[in-house]
């Protein structure tokens, strides 16, 4: 008993904090509509960008996300309802340096230009669609700019509350509380079964954004890519395929234009740094070396593991499955050499 009401208190904390998106804001939205093509944001466009995107736009492109993929006639999703739960969803990001609704947005949008792209859409249908694109939207909701091993060595009350996956279980927490909110619930018109459904899809495919996770399946994955033994028909294979397709959206930045790279890596290294600069602070430990200011020159290499170790294995599987994946993994190739050449000339 004493442990349930300890466990109960950490919920109250985690949980008691939560924002929902103003009557007034979801009306600005909603009226500043005229919601632009598709093509007019390049949201097919794997090289996609969002540095010039105003945040207004961002939440107008998800609309359009929304709309191409026929979610919001086929859901009958309310359309002040659907505002409303993307500015909560925006609103539900904090301002870290990487983890924020820019990179939600971002992996989004290449969950949908693969699934348009590959035409998976069909394969996986409106209801498993609709899953990975809220989840790809809510992946990281409310991260604090620090990662699980923070938050085990900080004794977080998260970490209390979720002892693995500890960020991803929150992301998802976060997420169902969202669609759960008064005048958020974008899923309220479906039937109970296509509920429990998109619900299950949606935190296999959050708690799939842990690498830990990755590492767990990826092994299984890359053999039957590589054995030509994926099959669409089995189950089991296709959850496995979600799983790793969320990989591929939330890591995307790898294969981006090197300018696009660039920047997010400077990004990336900057929140490790922050999370270093704490554990040193408040924890009173030397951070590892990604998260030490002092090992800053060590970065392009650590970037070559990265692409060698964890991305290119996973982006060649994607590209077997579908040709026209391919550009992707000749993204990752062009960055291991720009990476590979600072390395060399410093
Ligand atoms: C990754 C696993 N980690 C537990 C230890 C470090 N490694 S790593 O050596 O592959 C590595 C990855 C080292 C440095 C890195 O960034 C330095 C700026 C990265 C790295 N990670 N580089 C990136 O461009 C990106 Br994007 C990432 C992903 C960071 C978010 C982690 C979430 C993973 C979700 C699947």
């Amino acid at each position: 008993a004493v442990i349930a009401m300890a466990k109960q208190s950490v919920t109250l904390e985690v949980l008691s904090y939560h924002a929902s998106a103003s009557l007034e804001d979801a009306q600005r939205l909603r009226q500043g509509l005229r919601v632009p093509s598709s093509a007019h944001f390049q949201l097919h466009d794997f090289k996609f960008d969002d540095i010039h995107m105003e945040d207004d736009e961002t939440l107008t492109a998800c609309l359009r996300m929304f709309l191409d993929l026929d979610f919001v006639e086929r859901f009958h999703i309310d359309y002040d309802v659907l505002c409303r739960w993307l500015l909560s969803v925006k609103k539900n990001y904090r301002n870290v340096t990487y983890h924020n609704w820019r990179h939600a947005f971002n992996v989004g949008q290449m969950m949908f230009a693969i699934l348009t792209a590959t035409q998976w859409w069909k394969i996986f249908g409106e209801i498993e669609c609709l899953a990975l694109m809220i989840a790809c939207l809510c992946h990281d909701l409310d991260h604090r700019g620090t990662n699980n091993s923070f938050q085990i060595k900080a004794s977080s009350p998260l970490a209390q509350l979720y002892s693995t996956s500890t960020m991803e279980h929150h992301h998802f927490d976060q997420c169902l509380m969202i669609l759960s909110s008064q005048g958020n619930q974008i899923l309220s018109n479906l039937s109970p079964e296509e509920y429990s459904r998109v619900v299950k899809v949606l935190e296999e495919a959050i708690l799939s954004t842990d690498l830990a996770v990755y590492f767990r399946k990826r092994g299984a994955f890359l053999s039957l890519a590589r054995a030509g033994s994926y099959n669409w028909a089995y189950s089991d294979h296709r959850d496995l395929l979600r799983g790793m397709l969320m990989t591929v959206c939330d890591l995307a930045a790898i294969t981006k234009p090197w300018e696009v790279e660039k920047r997010v890596a400077e990004l990336v290294s900057s929140e490790f740094f922050e999370q270093g600069d704490i554990e040193r602070r408040t924890l009173n430990i030397t951070p590892i070396d990604i998260m030490n200011r002092e090992k800053e020159d060590q970065l392009p290499m650590m970037q070559v593991g990265f692409i060698d170790s964890i991305c290119l294995p996973i982006y060649e599987a994607f590209a077997i499955l579908s040709d026209k994946l391919e550009p992707l993994v000749q993204g990752v190739i062009m960055n291991k050499e720009h990476w590979l050449a600072i390395a060399e000339a410093q």
